[in-house]
């Protein structure tokens, strides 16, 4: 008999990178967020959770570092730890920035992460690659080669 698993019909797999963020470790929102993904159908490739360097925020965020909300971004990407995760599948960093919700709290959808979860534009709960080159070189952020098992 055919076995079917949720992602069998595509073999365009992409990797993304997810953060997520400070607040909802804090607010034990991990769980909730992992199962999401889970229940989609995505792979869990690699996962850890830590302190973030303020090299680290830095360099994930360098493109927003000359905004007026840069520093106040820094603070809050090192306030507490973060989980850094790897998810892999078709299409999947566009299915996941779907899963996310748009950043304004005031548009994002119910049914969304940032939807049922965040009322603030700083503290979105997640962060999503939104490309394929993106996603490599914030996956050469977070982690190293040897960090990702699969
Ligand atoms: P993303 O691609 O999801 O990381 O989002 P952006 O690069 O557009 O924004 C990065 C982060 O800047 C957001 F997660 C929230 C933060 N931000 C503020 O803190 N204040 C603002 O006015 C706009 C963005």
């Amino acid at each position: 008999m055919t076995q079917y698993a949720p992602n069998s019909e595509s073999n365009v797999f992409e990797r993304s990178l997810v953060l997520i963020k400070p607040d909802a470790v804090q607010r034990k929102l991990v769980g909730k967020i992992i199962e999401r993904f889970e229940n989609k159908g995505l792979k869990l490739v690699a996962m850890k959770l830590f302190l973030a360097t303020r090299e680290m925020a830095e360099e994930h965020y360098i493109e927003h570092q000359d905004r007026a909300f840069f520093e106040k971004l820094m603070d809050y990407m090192t306030s507490h730890p973060l989980i850094p995760m790897v998810w892999e599948g078709p299409n999947s960093i566009k299915i996941i920035r779907n899963m996310l919700g748009v950043h304004d709290p005031t548009l994002a959808l119910a049914g969304t992460i940032r939807g049922d979860f965040s009322v603030n534009l700083q503290n979105n709960v997640i962060h999503g690659s939104d490309s394929i080159d993106a996603a490599k070189r914030e996956i050469n952020i977070w982690f190293q080669p040897n960090e990702i098992p699969y």
